[in-house]
């Protein structure tokens, strides 16, 4: 029985920038990820540690970061670590990560597998490796292990180990190492430990290919991230058997708030907040809103959330919300800021020429205010909507195709002015 911790994806010294100062914390939190995986595996007392691709973000990362990594890897001398370069950091030659000088001095225990070939593991049982030595190829990475394989003795339990993408249909680019989907049967190879997605996704050629995803989150959209492998292979021929391990330091949610029923949205988005409250410092939230608002709703919901969200390691609202004023918002705007009302009736009839949705901006109501009462400067703008010539005199010198223009781009641009207005009017 041969028993490994397969993992891949760890892309240490991923930059985050879309957190500003917290993304320290999430590189931060991928390192303590590494350190309680790696005493999971001497837990489990398993033979090897694989990392199947990509344990960096790239062949740049900091020096610092490389000592740190390879330090964890020294403070399991009996665990034999095997690391495989993937399209994130290749086995390029001297100027990739794998030549800095902390894996040239490298502890007993760690195995870089620059070039693929076989090794032996012991007792009868051998590592066949297909590294990467670039970013981009339209060849599957997996053939070399036929050839490989074909060298070994037929007894022997052989385990491969690669990365790329899996070759299924209409779900991979033909440049992105694609794997062929029975690429362990055709080798004869009992287990193909592979990288590359970051969702767990076992069960590949009848459970002999397995992708274990990122241990570490990186996106909202991966509901199936945060695990590593436990593979057992108890002989030669057998179907390996396979448990995810959850070994995730944080906890990323991505929670809905639509207004068009704000209110029931309010209060379950409060519950679910208090719930995860005792997880806060460990959860990176977004809540996403939607719907149409004015923008005084807008803003008196964010005063109430935004207090609450400061408690979670990240807490970010995610606007995409189309604006609406109110007849008397709009009167309002009209008045003081009259320019800004004709920049969003354009805006408004743009949208209409553009063949896109009905304009969600009230059309100029008629002036709810005594005409009189106002002096002429501040009264509303006479608002003649642009024409079509117009509109493609504007946009024709930019190059901007009417017809290009989406929905999504209308909102946005809507709340840039909004948000704009806010921030002028603070
Ligand atoms: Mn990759």
């Amino acid at each position: 029985m041969f028993r490994l911790i397969h993992s891949a994806d760890w892309q240490l010294g991923a930059r985050f920038a879309q957190f500003g100062a917290k993304a320290s914390r999430l590189r931060e939190a991928r390192i303590s990820t590494l350190k309680r995986t790696l005493e999971l595996a001497a837990k489990h007392e398993a033979d090897a540690f694989f990392i199947a691709g990509d344990l960096f973000e790239d062949n740049q990362v900091d020096d610092s970061l490389v000592t740190t990594t390879v330090d964890l890897f020294r403070a399991h001398p009996s665990l034999p670590i095997y690391i495989l370069p993937g399209n994130h950091d290749p086995y390029t030659g001297p100027d990739s990560v794998w030549q800095r000088k902390a894996f040239q001095n490298v502890p007993a225990n760690v195995h870089v597998l620059r070039e693929s070939g076989v090794t032996d593991l012991g007792g009868n049982v051998f590592l066949l490796a297909s590294p990467l030595h670039q970013k981009l190829s339209t060849t599957d990475p997996s053939l070399k292990l036929v050839e490989l394989a074909a060298g070994l003795p037929p007894d022997a339990i052989k385990i491969g180990i690669t990365h790329g993408a899996l070759a299924i249909e209409a779900k991979h680019q033909p440049n992105d190492f694609p794997i062929a989907l029975n690429a362990a049967t055709r080798s004869g190879i009992d287990y193909l430990a592979i990288g590359h997605w970051h969702n767990w996704l076992p069960d590949t050629d009848a459970g002999r290919i397995v992708m274990p995803g990122t241990p570490e989150p990186d996106r909202f959209a991966n509901d199936a991230s945060g695990h590593v492998a436990l593979v057992e292979i108890t002989d030669r021929g057998q179907v390996p058997r396979v448990q995810a391990l959850p070994v995730a330091t944080l906890t990323w949610r991505s929670l809905p708030f639509d207004f068009l029923t704000a209110e029931a949205c309010r209060s379950s988005l409060a519950a679910t907040l208090n719930e995860l409250k005792p997880t806060a410092e460990n959860t990176v939230l977004r809540v996403t809103f939607s719907g149409v608002v004015s923008p005084s709703a807008l803003a008196e919901t964010r005063a109430w959330l935004e207090p609450l969200l400061a408690k979670f390691l990240v807490g970010q609202i995610h606007d995409r919300t189309r604006v609406s004023l109110n007849a008397i918002e709009l009167a309002d705007l009209q008045t003081r800021h009259p320019i800004l009302a004709q920049v969003l009736s354009d805006i408004d009839r743009i949208e209409t020429l553009a063949g896109g949705n009905v304009p969600t901006t009230a059309t100029p109501a008629p002036a709810t205010h005594d005409p009189a009462a106002s002096p002429p400067v501040s009264s509303p703008p006479t608002s003649l909507p642009l024409t079509l010539a117009e509109v493609q005199a504007l946009l024709t010198p930019s190059r901007i195709d009417l017809t290009q223009l989406t929905p999504e781009f209308f909102a946005q641009l809507r709340q840039t002015v909004f948000q704009t207005l806010q921030e002028v009017a603070r």
